[in-house]
């Protein structure tokens, strides 16, 4: 296999520290006060993550890799042979090597990872369990726009593959503009293979985004301690709370963390006032019918191939063509 090193250019990477605090400090002047999702994932958010994903709450793991077990071989059918795969994101070895297993002659697998360790980490696992599959990791932010390595050889197309339903951490409008950037990535004879949370009972979505242990609200509660340690301020963790609501309106969980009570606290140079019950609103995850995702790949200039589901229809994973 080739591993080739991790090389990140600028404009590829998410804002050094002295951005991190404009980015903070814009948020939070922001009426309702607002901060981005990806802040979550410093190593022990991606941590958190991943407990997440175990938790019996959280059926989007469970559902998408019931569904894979069942359907991967089908669903390598439809993506054809000689591929090139370009997964956005590296965390979802279990999920990968599903597709891996079955796919037909692939020409390389590109995972695009903007943390360097772990991208490294599951190329090495990768290179285990593939050493005849040519791995070109691309160490960048998936959001932005991508240069691709030139593959070992010509693929008869590319497959960008985006499992986790993490579409649905975009709202309508970015969720369209990265379909449509991954449209153009795609080329005309590409596909684009993605994992989408369905609308289901309210009440089990807000579970898996309520796990009783308490994992997911650490992970919330961690994006103000990473704060604390990368941009200086002096957010006390046990002044806020997690919470996750589901907006049956808008389809999606809208999660914020709370403040307990009335306080100040200091970003940078700026001194940010909390009234009591106020809320930073950190993530939406959208929820989606068939129906509402094809209305969405199409504004995109897409249409939905296939749909493949788990038995019990919670999580789908869709594949898009031009
Ligand atoms: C990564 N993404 C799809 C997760 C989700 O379900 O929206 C992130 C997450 N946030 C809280 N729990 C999980």
């Amino acid at each position: 296999s080739s591993v080739q090193p991790c090389g990140i250019s600028d404009d590829e990477r998410r804002p050094p520290s002295s951005e991190l605090l404009e980015v903070v400090q814009r948020g939070l002047g922001m009426k309702p006060k607002r901060l981005p999702s990806w802040l979550f994932y410093d190593e022990r958010g991606s941590a958190l993550f991943e407990r997440i994903c175990e938790q019996p709450e959280y059926y989007l793991t469970r559902c998408e890799i019931a569904l894979m077990d069942e359907h991967a071989a089908d669903i390598a059918e439809a993506l054809g042979s000689e591929v090139r795969l370009v997964e956005y994101g590296s965390g979802n070895a279990i999920k990968t090597r599903m597709l891996l297993e079955h796919l037909h002659a692939p020409v390389t697998y590109v995972p695009v990872e903007i943390s360097p360790e772990p991208l490294r980490q599951s190329m090495e696992r990768l290179a285990a369990a593939f050493p005849r599959l040519p791995l070109q990791p691309l160490c960048a932010d998936f959001s932005r726009p991508l240069r691709l390595p030139i593959p070992p050889r010509a693929p008869r197309r590319t497959v960008l593959y985006f499992p986790g339903s993490t579409i649905g951490n975009f709202e309508n409008r970015g969720a369209a503009a990265l379909l449509r950037k991954m449209r153009n990535e795609m080329g005309d004879a590409g596909g684009i293979l993605i994992g989408v949370d369905l609308k289901k009972d309210p009440a089990l979505i807000e579970a898996a985004y309520n796990d009783r242990a308490g994992v997911t609200a650490e992970f919330t509660l961690n994006m103000l301690a990473r704060l604390n340690r990368e941009i200086g301020s002096n957010f006390e963790l046990s002044a806020f709370a997690h919470r996750a609501h589901y907006n049956p309106m808008a389809g999606r969980i809208e999660t914020h963390l709370v403040s307990r009570r009335e306080q100040q606290v200091k970003v940078g140079r700026v001194n940010v006032p909390f009234r009591i019950d106020e809320a930073i609103q950190v993530e939406y995850s959208c929820k989606y019918s068939l129906e509402d995702f094809a209305a969405l790949a199409a504004r995109a200039g897409l249409a939905v191939q296939r749909v493949w589901t788990d038995p019990q229809r919670m999580f789908s994973v869709q594949y898009l063509v031009r």
